[in-house]
């Protein structure tokens, strides 16, 4: 059986095929004169301000889901809804992610989009299965404007998986985010062993949305924060949003008896207000999640246990893989660095 990365490769190349004859098609087209239609220079251009002139130009609200045509604004502590009423805003549509500051006017009824405010994070990832937003190897951004990513992971139900966590903690710190692992269903399996995050600047909460354990514990991580919640499907992402809200909002589902995976069940990402400064963002469960614009020269860099070993290393350039005398390996031998956390490492820069 094929590997799923033998998978994901052959359609990146797919996808870069198809783009090279594209454009070599549009080329031949252009210098005979010919009308072509090139997206790009098709796609109008989202205005973005500076936050301090926003104002001048419309209102500023925050984007709070998008069911494309349709989405939604939380401006004033209330969901306006709306619905791209043209092409080129569709097209605007198109460009923004959930926790955009969107600048905004009402005009006969209707949100009219003018643009957004400079976005300070984002949480995007490389895109391995394709979708109308983007296609597959372009980049799939979650959400945008965070503080806080909640990776959520359950015990069991499906089963935890570290590697996952590490590559979220790879593309929270290229996008500026603060992570937290937050671990559910500890009501039907006890927590697996974390020691391996004990250098890895990453609080950890282990709930149950069954009995509400370890919900007060989480809530002062959240308070006045903007609040992503990632992961596979079926971990309870919504559910948790559910017993944070302490309603059900959201529709949650079992899991899968026969393949122990989550069923999918949140479609679209969704914002939701749990106080007027606290926001928890809904996303829908990854099937994969790929690194995006990490070079394997910077991967060593987003593991923030190497940082006070790595200027000891011979080399400067040293990628703690194959160099001698490396600092980093050492402390790996002296059990100064977490050794699962090394092996992810080697085993992320092996597949870039
Ligand atoms: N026993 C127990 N079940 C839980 C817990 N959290 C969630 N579940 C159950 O797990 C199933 C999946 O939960 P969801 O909240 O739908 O999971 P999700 O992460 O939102 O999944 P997607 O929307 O598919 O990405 C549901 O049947 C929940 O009731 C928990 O802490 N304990
Ligand atoms: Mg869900
Ligand atoms: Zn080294």
């Amino acid at each position: 059986m094929k590997s799923k990365d033998w998978y994901s490769e052959r359609w990146k190349n797919k996808r870069a095929l198809r783009k090279k004859a594209q454009r070599e098609a549009n080329h031949d087209r252009k210098s005979f004169g010919q009308k072509v239609n090139d997206q790009e220079e098709e796609m109008p251009e989202l205005a973005v301000y500076d936050p301090a002139e926003a104002s001048q130009h419309g209102r500023i609200g925050i984007l709070a889901d998008v069911s494309f045509p349709a989405f939604s604004i939380l401006y004033d502590g209330k969901f306006l809804p709306g619905s791209a009423s043209s092409s080129e805003q569709s097209a605007l549509l198109n460009q923004l992610a959930v926790g955009d500051n969107v600048v905004f006017e009402i005009s006969n009824q209707q949100l009219v989009i003018k643009g957004i405010t400079t976005r300070h994070s984002k949480l995007a990832r490389l895109r391995a299965d394709a979708s109308r937003r983007s296609g597959i190897g372009e980049e799939h951004v979650f959400a945008v404007n965070i503080d806080l990513a909640v990776i959520v992971a359950s015990t069991v139900n499906p089963v935890f998986h570290p590697r996952l966590v590490d590559r979220y903690l790879i593309i929270c710190q290229y996008g500026n985010i603060r992570p937290l692992l937050c671990l559910t269903k500890i009501d039907i399996a006890p927590s697996p062993d974390l020691s391996m995050y004990r250098n890895a600047d990453l609080p950890i909460v282990s709930v149950s949305n069954k009995t509400q354990e370890g919900i007060d514990q989480l809530l002062p991580y959240l308070e006045g924060k903007r609040c992503v919640l990632v992961g596979n499907s079926g971990v309870g992402k919504s559910s948790l949003i559910n017993s944070l809200l302490k309603e059900e909002a959201i529709l949650t589902k079992e899991v899968s008896e026969k393949s122990g995976k989550g069923r999918h069940t949140t479609t679209s990402t969704s914002l939701h207000l749990l106080d007027k400064s606290t926001m928890l963002i809904d996303t829908p469960g990854i099937r994969s999640l790929g690194l995006w614009n990490v070079s394997p020269d910077s991967l060593r860099l987003y593991y923030p246990e190497f940082a006070e070993f790595a200027p000891r290393c011979e080399f400067s350039d040293c990628t703690h893989s194959h160099e001698p005398k490396c600092a980093v390996k050492k402390a790996v031998e002296e059990g100064l660095i977490p050794r699962e956390r090394y092996n992810s490492y080697i085993r992320l820069l092996s597949k870039s």
